[in-house]
């Protein structure tokens, strides 16, 4: 036996114990281990039955994702789920934590399932390209229905142990200690005198299918799966366990997982797997970096944001005080929150006594002295130097010694705002996205005297927030927004050029952004980029820039908030408008900038993309990102990115670096060298044959 794999018998019950931390996911000693394992129980006449568990925080969360890519190593894990439900003896998964991909798959070969109330089970495969291909997309539809296993496969999310016993994937919920209810379990099934549970031998249910069943069903993921290889192999192989026997079927589904394990889109996701996980992890500060506590959270500023970011931290059981300048905009401030509330509960997603929770737990000022007691200060006033400047000199007069001095700014400068501080090792960016309380995404902006203390505390209170904190470092629009600038940038030199702004959105959300850039740009308002390309004092020295913004701004016309912008609105329905289109003509003309005759797909979506990917080396090579994989947790959680795609960087490496390099020379040809230069860092990596994922 392995170590990560043990066995023990006990009366007539083996108990087989999976012990491979972090997550006993199932790489080659486990699965060795269990083959080894289940051999022993077929040979050991003394055991009636198995019960398979596993040691620490969860059962098997899955195949070891580290190994992918890599050649294949007997025994595959079909080889050692079919060798387990083959056994004549009855074997018993007792589950505990995460039953993910191939951990539920593992526990499907069992012929029976118990688990602990907190359990989730799941096929979250299509997460990371991939499919259940360890005869997962063979078994699900014949515990728990097609309907219920495609729903399941195709979003990957995981469900409860109640509603596993509900639907038949879980034959027994265990209170109490798991071993010992897995025990009591087995011994009635033995008393019973039941036979293993062959789900393989099992039919699909097909009463609920007619024949137009999976193209509807195909019909009905579309638009959100559009552009994603995944998901139509996960359908592919359910057609195939309700019309071929399970053994080509399951073959099949080997076929169509190799062909997931090999595209771009699997390799992409993977990437950002580790990459979500790796920006956690600072390089420079210590592991054992002292935390400080966070007992009560102060907000200045209650619009939007304000509002949004004070529901973050009430979210997460931690009082918070508004502090607003009056009592008119403070009471709107507190009304913006329980509106937003209000709409969750209306939606089904909170309790009312969840909502009236948070609210306890929110409160309002009106002076800086009442935020003396608090440990963490949230800036959320707008873009303006001298304001930031001015409350930052307030808090440095009031806040209590140790309290963390936090600006929402989304692009300016740290340094200059903890300046006007005697604290600035105390001073950090937190820069939320909108909204603040649904984005996932946190910049975490380290001033040059920012101490470890407060970077590690605000990464480890990020974590509490259930945010993915990504710590850059000071230069105007930090990583996200100078990365988003060029990229609108782009797009309002096509509108120049001639392109409808309508194909550049479409060509774009074909592509996979959740939204095109100049619907980004209405939504987020023309007016608050018009504010930034003022506030942008070293941007580049080109009047085209962002002109179509500019000039839409002057006609009031600032976007979704005023019902024109780059589009007309019927509501969120965004509608091309020749005011427009006759706008960026005139434009154009007094700008001397050519119109395109023609510009294809492919160019729309390189010159979006090859020009933040060329900004993002320059954030590289500035030291403002840590990781290139950094810029595409940025890029995938904060600017609707397809997670297919990895990120901007990724992406980079997908289409290969010196195809980068070729395609921005092209522009450079047509542009000049201004936006098309290679970075330096791009430049060597495509002649060396690298990539930024390394
Ligand atoms: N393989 C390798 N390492 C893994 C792993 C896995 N499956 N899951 C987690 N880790 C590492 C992770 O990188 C981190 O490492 C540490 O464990 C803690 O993870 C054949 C092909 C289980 C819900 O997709 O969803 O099975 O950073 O920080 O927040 O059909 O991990 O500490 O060095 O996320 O408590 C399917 C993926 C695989 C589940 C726990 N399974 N994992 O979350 O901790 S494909 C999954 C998770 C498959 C079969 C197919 C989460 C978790 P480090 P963590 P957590």
């Amino acid at each position: 036996m392995s170590e990560v794999v043990t066995y023990k018998r006990e009366d007539q019950i083996a108990y087989i114990s999976v012990n491979n931390p972090p997550v006993n996911a199932l790489s080659l000693p486990v699965r060795q281990g269990l083959e080894a394992a289940f051999t022993k129980f077929a040979n050991d006449n003394e055991a009636k039955a198995a019960i398979l568990i596993c040691e620490g925080r969860t059962w098997i969360a899955g195949a070891d994702i580290t190994e992918f890519g890599k050649p294949p190593e007997d025994p595959w894990l079909p080889k050692v789920i079919h060798q387990m439900e083959a056994n004549e003896k009855i074997i018993v998964a007792a589950i505990h934590g995460t039953a993910l991909g191939g951990g539920f798959e593992t526990a499907m070969g069992c012929h029976y399932r118990c688990a602990v109330p907190s359990a989730k089970l799941g096929l979250p495969e299509v997460t990371l390209g991939l499919l259940a291909g360890a005869t997962g997309t063979q078994r699900l539809p014949r515990l728990i229905g097609v309907k219920r296993a495609l729903d399941a496969m195709i979003s990957g999310a995981p469900f409860s142990a109640s509603n596993g016993l509900e639907w038949g994937a879980v034959d027994e919920i265990v209170d109490g200690d798991l071993r010992d209810g897995a025990t009591q379990f087995t011994k009635k099934l033995l008393a019973a005198n039941a036979k293993p549970r062959r789900i393989s031998d099992e039919e699909v249910d097909g009463l609920e299918l007619n024949e137009h069943f999976f193209n509807e069903y195909r019909n009905g993921m579309a638009k959100k799966t559009r552009g994603f290889f995944a998901p139509e192999q996960i359908v592919k192989c359910v057609e195939a366990a309700v019309s071929l026997p399970y053994k080509e079927a399951v073959e099949r589904e080997g076929e169509l997982f190799m062909e997931c394990m090999m595209s771009s889109h699997s390799v992409a996701q993977r990437h950002l797997f580790f990459a979500d996980r790796a920006c956690a992890k600072v390089d420079d500060v210590p592991k054992d970096t002292p935390l400080r506590d966070i007992k009560k959270v102060a907000v200045i500023g209650g619009g939007t944001m304000g509002g949004g970011i004070a529901m973050n931290f009430a979210n997460a059981g931690i009082p918070v005080v508004l502090k607003e300048i009056n009592q008119e905009a403070l009471d709107r401030g507190l009304e913006i929150i329980r509106s937003n509330y209000n709409a969750t509960v209306t939606k089904g997603r909170m309790s009312a006594e969840q909502m009236d929770q948070r609210v306890g737990i929110i409160s309002g000022v009106l002076d800086y002295d009442d935020l003396s007691d608090c440990d963490l200060i949230v800036e959320a006033v707008f873009e303006n130097m001298a304001l930031k400047k001015e409350i930052f000199g307030e808090l440095d007069r009031i806040a209590k010694p140790g309290a963390i001095l936090a600006s929402n700014t989304s692009t300016l400068d740290i340094d200059e705002i903890a300046a006007s501080t005697n604290r600035p090792e105390d001073v950090i960016g937190w820069h939320f996205f909108a909204p603040a309380n649904v984005m996932t995404l946190l910049e975490l902006v380290r001033g040059a005297k920012t101490s470890h203390e407060v970077i590690a505390t605000s990464m480890a209170m990020a974590k509490t927030i259930k945010k993915i904190a990504v710590l850059v470092g000071v230069c105007f629009g930090f990583v996200g927004n100078r990365i988003f600038f060029p990229y609108v940038r782009e797009a309002q030199q096509m509108i120049l050029e001639g392109v409808p702004p309508e194909r550049i959105d479409q060509v774009a959300f074909e592509w996979g952004m959740a939204m095109g850039p100049n619907g980004v740009s209405d939504l987020s308002g023309l007016d608050v980029l018009d504010k930034v390309k003022s506030e942008w004092l070293d941007r580049p020295d080109d009047p085209a820039l962002w002109a179509v913004g500019t000039k839409l701004v002057e006609l009031g016309r600032l976007g979704q908030k005023t019902k024109a912008g780059i589009f007309n609105y019927a509501g969120r329905t965004a509608v091309p408008d020749q005011v427009v289109a006759d706008l960026a003509k005139s434009e154009a003309t007094r700008l001397g900038i050519q119109q395109l005759s023609e510009v294809s797909d492919e160019e729309i979506i390189e010159r979006l993309m090859f020009s933040m990917i060329n900004e993002g080396a320059l954030i590289l090579e500035e030291g403002i990102a840590m990781r290139s994989s950094d810029i595409d947790v940025v890029f995938v959680h904060g600017y609707g990115m397809p997670r297919y795609r990895g990120g901007p960087m990724r992406y980079a490496d997908t289409v290969g670096l010196s195809n980068v390099v070729a395609a921005m020379e092209k522009y450079r040809e047509r542009y000049g060298d201004m936006y098309w230069t290679p970075a330096p860092l791009l430049k060597r990596l495509a002649e060396e044959g690298g990539s930024f994922s390394g």
